[in-house]
């Protein structure tokens, strides 16, 4: 459901019932995990002061995102209490939280929950559940939600939610973005969003390690028969560059830029035996979601990811071809 004002003041009176609140985003945070939880869990203590209020993220955020105001307040394990309410952000489905097993409770109703999302694979698991396919982040929703129940935005706050906005729109560059985005920009941007420091920190800064990664899947982009480009790497690509998983974010839009492709995936091999597939394309006739779906994975059009257990074993084929008929004799 969209954020009508019915559904706003349900959340209202939510939150004004809470005990205390915490907020969740998925593993492995994004700028826009990161950006939407920050950004919640603070829009929610300026609103109701005197509520204890957490961050919960089962992985640290990635070092770009460092700059974040509150940023540190994400670590620990989530600590509940009755009469808690809890609000899931960015995430389509209980797992990606990562707590579905050693938290159970928070997906059983044993608590109050609410679930702002923009991922259409969202299975609504939440008491509330505003999810807005439409909008390019789930930061992007919850400036409206903090417009709508009249929440004052900050300088920090809209930093972080600017990031959100920033990071799932690729610097505004990917087809997601729409005019709502723009105008949550100009929002935020007038809330005092540092758009520079973002820049900088997020899209102007790149690790020795991290290039030399980057520097592996460019060489080894693969182009296959069925329009796809491809390049994998391995945990020994990994090993020799010394350059962290999240390092790979925003590779895929080089390995995106090979014309005339109806499809870009880098594959990735991951400690637990697990081998990530990240999925993009710039044509409206494909739907990388489908194809991630077929690996019991998800996301958007253009925008997809799986995760298989297994390593990766690459895959060379010879063939002869005759000498061309104008060749002199040997
Ligand atoms: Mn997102």
């Amino acid at each position: 459901m969209p954020i009508s004002s019915e559904n706003a003041k349900k959340a209202r009176v939510l939150f004004e019932k809470a005990k205390r609140i915490l907020c969740v985003c998925h593993r492995n945070p994004d700028g826009d995990a990161v950006g939407s939880l920050l950004g919640m869990g603070m829009l929610l203590e300026g609103a109701y002061p005197g509520k204890s209020v957490q961050f919960h993220c089962k992985d640290p955020a990635p070092d770009s995102f460092s700059f974040l105001p509150g940023v540190h307040r994400m670590q620990g394990a989530p600590d509940l209490l009755e009469g808690d309410v809890v609000v899931f952000l960015d995430c389509a489905e209980p797992k990606q939280t990562d707590l579905h097993e050693s938290h159970p409770q928070l997906f059983d109703k044993t608590y109050l929950t609410i679930n702002i999302d923009h991922h259409p694979t969202n299975t609504q698991f939440a008491d509330l559940n505003f999810i807005v396919p439409d909008a390019a982040s789930a930061s992007e929703i919850v400036v409206e939600c903090a417009d709508i129940l009249g929440w004052q935005l900050d300088s920090d706050i809209a930093t972080c939610l600017l990031t959100g906005v920033y990071t799932d729109t690729g610097g505004l560059l990917h087809s997601n973005t729409t005019a709502k985005v723009y105008r949550t920009v100009a929002r935020l941007l007038r809330a005092g969003a540092r758009q520079q420091e973002i820049v900088q920190a997020v899209f102007r800064r790149a690790t020795v390690s991290t290039l030399k990664l980057w520097g592996r899947v460019l060489e080894k982009i693969t182009v296959t028969e069925e329009g796809g480009a491809i390049s994998a790497l391995t945990k020994g690509d990994f090993r020799a560059t010394g350059a962290e998983y999240s390092a790979l974010t925003g590779a895929i839009d080089y390995v995106n830029a090979v014309p005339g492709m109806r499809f870009s995936l880098i594959l990735s091999e991951r400690d637990d035996g697990v081998v990530k597939g990240s999925l993009r394309t710039l044509r409206d006739d494909v739907d990388v979601a489908k194809m991630a779906g077929k690996f019991h994975g998800g996301g958007h059009r253009k925008a997809a990811g799986f995760s298989l257990q297994g390593r990766l074993q690459p895959e060379v084929r010879w063939k002869v071809v005759p000498p061309p008929r104008d060749a002199p004799a040997l």
